[in-house]
This record gives C-alpha cells, structure tokens and sequence, in this order.
C-alpha cells in the first residue's frame, strides 16, 4: 500500500532568520485554508499572509506561503512551502499545529522518494539531489550535477540485465544436461562455457566496483596515506597540508600511533590525509597495534605518500614493495638539513621552509586528475548498489571454485539473486529504503 499521509519537514537548519518548511500530501490545501483563512490560492503564486492555530493563536503575522497543486510539485502530490519568521518557538509552535492536525515529520529522503514513485525523477536523478545538497568541494558539485543531468543514465543496469540474461541462458542449459546426466561432452562443454561467462560477469562487475569505489571516494575523502618509518617527519607534513596543528610531533621515533586524519579541499578534491605510525620492527604492544592500523589504511589508500628522510632512504626499496595503493609518489624530506641525489619522481620537502610544499600538491593534483576525471562526469547508484556488488562478486567467485555442476547451478541462482536487487526499481520498497535512508531531512 502506498503511503499518503501529509509530510512536512523545514527545509533550513534552525538558527537562521527565516524558516523554510515543505508541507506535502492530500491535506496540504484544507491546512492551508483552515491557517491562513483564505480559500483560493493560485499555483505557484506567493502570498504573504498570516498563520493562525486551531485556536485562533496567533503563529505568525508574515509567513510567505507558495502553492503547487499535484502534479507539478516536487512530489507530484499537492505542496506547499512556508517561510516563517527563524525562532526556535515559531517553528515549535507551527510544528504542534501540523501535529495536532495530522501531519508527521517527513523521514529522511521521504519528499524525493514521494518524487521517484510519482515519476517526479528518476533514481539517478534522486542521488544527484543528494549529492547536490551533500557537495562541500568543486569537484563534488559538478558530479552532483552531472548525476541530476543523468548523462551516463542507465549504462550500468543495461549491461547487467545483458549478463544476467546471459547467465540464465547458461543456466537453462546446465539444468538441462543435469537431467541427461550420461552425455558427458555435451556437459564438460558447458561447464566451461559456464565458467567462461562467470569470468567475463566477474571481470564486469570489478569494474563497476572501480567505478563505485572511485565514486564513494569522491564524497567521502580521496584517502592519501602518509607512510614511512618513524621520525621522517609525517605529522608534521599533515599538520603542513592541513594548516592546522592535527597531530603531535616530537623527535621522538615513535610518537603516531593512532591514525589521524583530516579532511581538505584540494583543487576542488575532498581529500581524506591520513596520518599513521611510523613502520619500524618494534616490541612495544602499543607500537605494534598502531603499526598494525598503519598498514590496513595503506591498503584502502588512493594515493600512498611513501615519505623517508635521509637516514631512511635506504628503506625505499624494501617499503616500496609494501605499498598497495594504485599511485605511489615518494617524498624525502628535511630537504633544509639534507641534499638529496636525483631520485626519479620523488618530491624533496621541507615542512619548516615550507619549501616543495608546492610540487607535492601539484604532483597529487595531476594524479587525481588523472584518476577522477572521467568518472566525475558519471552517474551511479549510491554506496548500497556497490555493497551489492560487493555481495556478487564472492557468490561469483565461489560459483568458479565448485566443480559440482549441481551446486555450482545453485549457487548461480544465489548470484543471480543478488544481481536482481541491485538493479533499483520503484516497485522494489527495500532498495529504496536503502536508498533514501541517507538522504538529509527536508530533501
Ligand atoms: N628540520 C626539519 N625538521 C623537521 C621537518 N619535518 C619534521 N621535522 C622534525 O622531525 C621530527 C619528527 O617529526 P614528526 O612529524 O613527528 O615525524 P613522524 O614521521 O610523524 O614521526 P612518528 O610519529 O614517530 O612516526 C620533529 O622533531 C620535527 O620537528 C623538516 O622539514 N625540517
Ligand atoms: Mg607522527
């Protein structure tokens, strides 16, 4: 059953001079009437009037109310918005009038999940909107607008209603020489066409977790690791980069222990730097948990910032070799108290001249660029689908591994299950609460 009960939600966080509330559902109209006492109001027109309660009370002798009859709201159904004088006892007061006649506080995403199920918006169109709202960098913004544009639409759940149908052909197929178990060619033929396709799914899906992963890391914060044997001077090119004083330092070796991070705006990039303890063979049980951290970030990093200082130089092979993450630049610092000799690609820093500060930004600038561009530019369906992916992905690995037809058939249909639930679809209640769940209030 469809939910239509009246919502109402503010628009704007308390403390500003005025109140924005959004009012949405069937009883939007006699409220508005019974409020204001004024019985036509014309679509899309301002009125400045005053708000009167059940009582007679007085709630606001200047609110500007604006109607949009369904369906060329929001939400499709009937809207109204209201801008009220920004007191915490206005709105509280207005609040309980809506309550008492009816009306609940919209949950989360509610207004635009109204939206989709109208055919106000697509999905896609929905996440942009969020991630509009959401956006704090440059680069952020346009990727919201992008996905409310919707050029890419689509792209993704083609493709994988192609493969599924592919796989329930193959499926088709087995099932039928399970059932004439004698012709053994026929069978071996199939099983390896079976796990050709699987491969060619799985090879698929990896790229649309690229893409998904790339995509979380553009809201969330670029992780960029800072790496490196103790005392190198990693904390204080945080606290450099950051331009605040994050994280101690002292020419203690030894002195990170916990990860730091903090999060900047770089060239329109939301970067996460994360600060670690320095890597050094140590007994120290608390050492050892930090060491421990240090290399699980490595291992989620975008870009490693693999720094060493003359003392440690000799390291850089042997650390270099550790590193996970898809770029790598080393940085030797101190470059106040040493010379380096010209190592390929490195950036030589100081954080007490702030010199190289400079080419290091540039040099993590261009690697971004390099990496994010192209994906700014497309559109996706929030972090749940890539859980779903995530999901996929073993069912299909673990699908390579059975040699028994039989389970292996059955363990497709699981992956198959998944695969289904990760196309969104209006008519499908549980996506969408995954969905809209992390929506802000109002949108
Ligand atoms: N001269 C000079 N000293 C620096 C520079 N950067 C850091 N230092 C000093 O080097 C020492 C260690 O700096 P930290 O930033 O704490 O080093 P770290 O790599 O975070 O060390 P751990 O947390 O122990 O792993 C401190 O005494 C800093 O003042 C630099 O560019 N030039
Ligand atoms: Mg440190």
């Amino acid at each position: 059953m469809r939910d239509v009960q009246t919502i109402y939600a503010p628009l704007t966080p308390l403390g500003g001079a005025v109140s924005l509330y959004r009012l949405s559902g069937p009883l939007v109209l006699p409220i508005l009437q019974a409020m204001t006492g004024r019985i036509i109001f014309e679509a899309r027109y301002s009125y400045k009037l005053s708000l009167n309660d059940t009582t007679g009370t007085l709630i606001d002798p200047c609110a500007l109310v604006v109607f949009f009859p369904s369906p060329n709201s929001y939400t499709g159904e009937d809207v109204v918005e209201i801008s009220l004088h920004g007191g915490k006892a206005v709105r509280d007061h207005f609040c309980s009038y809506l309550h008492h006649k009816g009306l609940r506080v919209a949950k989360p995403g509610e207004f635009s999940r109204r939206a989709v199920l109208n055919g106000k918006m697509t999905l896609q169109e929905a996440l942009g909107v969020r991630y509009l709202v959401e956006s704090q960098t440059q680069k952020q913004y346009r990727a919201a607008l992008a996905q409310m544009t919707g050029q890419t639409m689509g792209d993704v759940h083609k493709d994988l209603d192609l493969v599924r149908e592919h796989l329930l052909l193959l499926l088709r197929d087995a099932e039928a020489s399970l059932e004439f178990p004698d012709e053994e060619d026929i069978s071996s033929d199939l099983e390896e066409a079976l796990s050709e396709k699987i491969k060619k799914l799985i090879r698929l899906l990896h790229q649309y977790q690229e893409l998904y992963k790339k995509k979380e890391m553009l809201r969330d914060g670029i992780p960029v690791v800072l790496l490196g044997p103790p005392n190198v001077g990693k904390s204080s090119l945080l606290n450099a980069l950051a331009k605040e004083e994050c994280a101690l330092v002292s020419d203690i070796p030894g002195t990170t222990r916990d990860v730091v991070q903090v999060l900047v705006n770089w060239g329109g990039y939301a970067v996460r730097l994360i600060d670690t303890a320095g890597l050094r063979d140590t007994v120290d049980p608390i050492e050892v948990m930090g060491i421990q951290r240090t290399r699980q970030q490595e291992q989620s990093a975008r870009i490693t910032l693999l720094m060493l200082d003359q003392d440690t130089l000799s390291q850089q092979q042997i650390l270099r070799e550790q590193c996970h993450s898809p770029n790598v630049v080393v940085v030797l610092t101190k470059s106040d108290l040493f010379s380096y000799p010209d190592i390929n690609d490195a950036v030589c820093l100081s954080t007490q001249t702030r010199d190289g500060l400079n080419v290091l930004e540039n040099t993590i600038q261009a690697i971004l660029d390099q990496d994010f561009s192209e994906i700014i530019e497309k559109t996706d369906m929030g972090s749940s689908i890539k859980a779903c992916l995530d999901r996929a992905l073993i069912v299909l690995k673990e699908s390579l591994e059975e040699k028994r037809l039989e389970i292996r058939v059955q363990i497709l249909y699981d992956a198959l299950d998944v695969l289904a639930s990760m196309v969104p679809s209006v008519d499908k209640e549980e996506v969408l609460d995954r969905i809209f769940s992390g929506f802000c209030i109002g949108k």
